[in-house]
This record gives structure tokens, C-alpha cells and sequence, in this order.
């Protein structure tokens, strides 16, 4: 009985300190999540890993989110709708960049020894004189809160428009009115300028991809908070979330139960919805993958399958599979943990399915797919559409 008690407590305890360490971030008053108010944006928060010019996370980043000041938040609602109506949605590569990051660059334009990312990113700049140019400083208008760093994509196909240089590359090829490039590029550059200006923003020569709020509502305050979704998902959840897929995982696993995949389902304000793992050999289930699973139990406790507002931790880059079931469930937010490489590495399968759908899913020793019966199946979807149902 003691036993129990005491287990029962520490249990207890245990929750305080999560709830405790979970309040230890929130967004400051006066500052939003940028896909809680662009609902369509797209982000590759750079600085959140390593493809950018250090080479490696910059320090807190500690989530791939991006955060802006209400006001350059909304400006940027206008420029999207704008963009929308053209055919486009915007890709976000950084927003709010807190003061520890810039120190971080300034620590790493010192060290000339470092030239990792110099091929990509400054091929023709010497990296001793990035002071000196302007491309590196000790204080950066993205820690004001109201500058943003992004780019188009199609919204048919999700490709990157072409702007004629990558997003952080130095160099005049990044300048607005370079002639390093081509008619269209340039073009692709204005649809991206005119629709931020008229919402509000200004261009910076130099970089096609920044824009600032003009009128922004901190000019003087260099915030260093960390870019993270703790006000989203209480502090660590992140790593709670994590934690317990991979438990889950670990113990499915050594039950012979599937293979080493967790999963977690967080609804919007940061609860655990769910936690699953794959089950693939106890149900003798090809599907029963973790995200699959997870879906599913969420479905079912929420009772809707429509998990808009949810975001999925998932131990491993989602499989084409998983990745299509999230899609549809209207999740908008995956946060993964290994790779699809890491995946075959130890057998599986993901990276192998997704080079065979890259490859335009042409190759018959894999998969031999062939149409028949359009005619008597066209049918059904004629009477589907007469009945005119609500589209999930
Ligand atoms: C898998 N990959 C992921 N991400 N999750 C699973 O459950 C899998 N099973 N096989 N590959
Ligand atoms: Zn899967």
C-alpha cells in the first residue's frame, strides 16, 4: 500500500516538475506565431538547423517555428492573401531571431578557421571582411521582431519560385536590381516585392529575400527570448512529446510488437493527445505504422478526423504513407527525429518508396500500375458529385 502511495506521489512530483519546467517559456506579450496567423505559410526556419551559412543550429533556435510582433504578423496576413490570389503561398526562412543568435554569428564571423559553408553561401567573399560589408552585424533588425526573411513557393506543386540566388547568399547576385540575372528572375523577385510593399514592408537592397514592417512597434528593443514553441506546447513539451514516443517505441519494440517508431499527437494547446507506436507484427498490419496509429487514436479521442490545429512528433521522417495520412488529416506541423536514411540504414523501407515516387514511379520491379475500367468507375464518381457531399 505504502508502495503504491509513494509511487503514486512520485508520479505526482514528477508531473509538478514537468508542469513547473512547462510554464518556464512563453511568448511574450505582443508577439504571435506566424502560422497562427498566415495559415498557409510555409517555413524552412534555416538557422533552426544546419543549411545555412554557419553550417550548424544557431544558438535558440530551439524549435523550427517562425515569430513575429502582431503587427508585421498581420502585415504579412495582407501580403500572403495578395500572393494567394497569384498562385503563390510564402516560404518563411527566419522572422523573430533572438540576440543569442546574432552574438552567435558574430562569434562565428571571428573564427576564420570556419569556412564550412563558404562554397554555398559567400564563394567570392572573404570571410574576414563580412563586418566590414555589412553582411554580418552586432545587431540585426530581426531581434526588433518585425523583419522577415522569406520567399515564394507554387502553391500546385510547392516548389521554390526561382529568384536567382538561394535565400543568405552574399554576394550583388542578392541585390534587388542586379543584372546577374535573368528577365523572369527579376520578375519573380517584383511579385514577391510588390505584394510585401503594398502590405506594409520595406525591401532591403541587398537581400531579395528581407523585408521590414515599415512602422514597426519595437524599434529600439533587441528581444532575446528563444525561438520556440513552448507558449504552443507548454515549455518542454517538445521534448515530453518526444520522450514519450520514443518510450513507447522502445517498448513496443522489445515486444516484438513493430519496428522502432513513436509517435505523439499534441493538440493546439499543448496537451498530449496521444501516443502510439508501430504495431506492424502484433496486428499482422502493413499500415500499422506509428504515425498511422497515432492518427487514428486521435481521431477516435477527439472524435473527428479532421486534426486540424494538431501538430505530430513522430521518432522518424514520416514514410510516404504516413506522410499522405497526416496530410490528410490537416495536421500542418510534423516535428521528426531521424531520417529517412537513418531509417535504412537499419532495413526500412521509407527513403527506398520515396525515391520510387520521385522517380515518377516508373519503375516495375517495384511497382507495376496500370488502368483499367475507367469508364464503369467514372460512374461512381458521377453519382458521388451529384450527391454533392461536404469534401473532408
Ligand atoms: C517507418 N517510418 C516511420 N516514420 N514510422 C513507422 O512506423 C515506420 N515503419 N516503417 N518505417
Ligand atoms: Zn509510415
Amino acid at each position: 500500500m505504502f508502495k503504491r502511495k509513494a509511487g503514486v506521489l512520485w508520479v505526482l512530483l514528477v508531473l509538478a516538475c514537468v508542469t513547473a519546467q512547462a510554464s518556464a517559456f512563453t511568448l511574450p506579450e505582443g508577439f504571435v506565431y506566424v502560422t497562427d496567423v498566415v495559415e498557409t505559410a510555409q517555413l524552412e526556419i534555416r538557422y533552426y538547423g544546419d543549411n545555412n551559412f554557419v553550417g550548424a543550429p544557431v544558438d535558440g533556435y530551439e524549435a523550427p517555428v517562425a515569430i513575429l510582433t502582431e503587427e508585421a504578423a498581420a502585415a504579412l496576413k495582407v501580403a500572403a492573401d495578395i500572393l494567394d490570389e497569384q498562385g503563390y503561398y510564402i516560404k518563411v526562412f527566419d522572422a523573430y531571431r533572438p540576440q543569442r543568435a546574432v552574438d552567435h554569428f558574430v562569434r562565428w564571423a571571428a573564427d576564420l578557421e570556419d569556412q564550412k559553408m563558404k562554397g554555398i553561401f559567400y564563394p567570392q567573399v572573404d570571410k574576414s571582411r563580412l563586418f566590414e560589408l555589412g553582411y554580418i552585424a552586432e545587431k540585426s533588425g530581426h531581434t526588433r521582431g518585425s523583419v522577415v526573411d522569406l520567399t515564394l513557393v507554387y502553391k500546385d506543386t510547392g516548389e521554390e519560385v526561382d529568384m536567382g540566388s538561394g535565400f543568405d547568399f552574399f554576394g550583388e547576385i542578392s541585390h534587388h536590381g542586379t543584372d546577374l540575372i535573368t528577365p523572369e528572375q527579376a520578375a519573380n523577385r517584383s511579385i514577391l516585392r510588390d505584394a510585401m510593399v503594398a502590405a506594409g514592408f520595406a525591401p532591403y537592397p541587398e537581400e531579395w529575400w528581407h523585408y521590414s514592417l515599415v512602422g514597426e512597434p519595437y524599434p529600439d528593443t533587441y528581444f532575446d527570448f528563444p525561438v520556440d514553441i513552448g507558449a504552443k506546447h507548454g515549455g518542454t513539451a517538445m521534448d515530453e512529446a518526444m520522450a514519450r514516443a520514443i518510450e513507447q517505441a522502445r517498448t513496443t519494440m522489445r515486444q516484438d510488437i513493430g519496428g522502432p517508431f513513436g509517435a505523439a499527437v499534441i493538440d493546439g494547446e499543448g496537451n498530449i493527445v496521444c501516443v502510439a507506436s508501430n504495431s506492424v507484427l502484433r496486428d499482422h498490419d502493413p499500415t500499422a505504422h506509428a504515425e498511422i496509429n497515432a492518427i487514428r487514436l486521435a481521431g477516435q479521442i477527439l472524435g473527428t478526423h479532421d486534426l486540424t490545429g494538431c501538430w505530430i512528433y513522430t521518432t522518424a521522417y514520416p514514410c510516404p504513407m504516413c506522410l499522405s495520412a497526416i496530410i490528410w488529416a490537416n495536421v500542418k506541423q510534423v516535428v521528426y527525429g531521424c531520417r529517412p536514411e537513418d531509417a535504412e540504414e537499419i532495413g526500412f523501407r521509407d527513403a527506398f518508396i520515396y525515391r520510387f515516387i520521385e522517380g515518377g514511379q516508373q519503375d516495375t520491379s517495384v511497382l507495376a500500375i496500370s488502368e483499367y475500367g475507367r469508364e464503369q468507375c467514372l460512374t461512381l464518381f458521377e453519382e458521388y458529385a451529384e450527391l454533392q457531399k461536404t469534401i473532408y
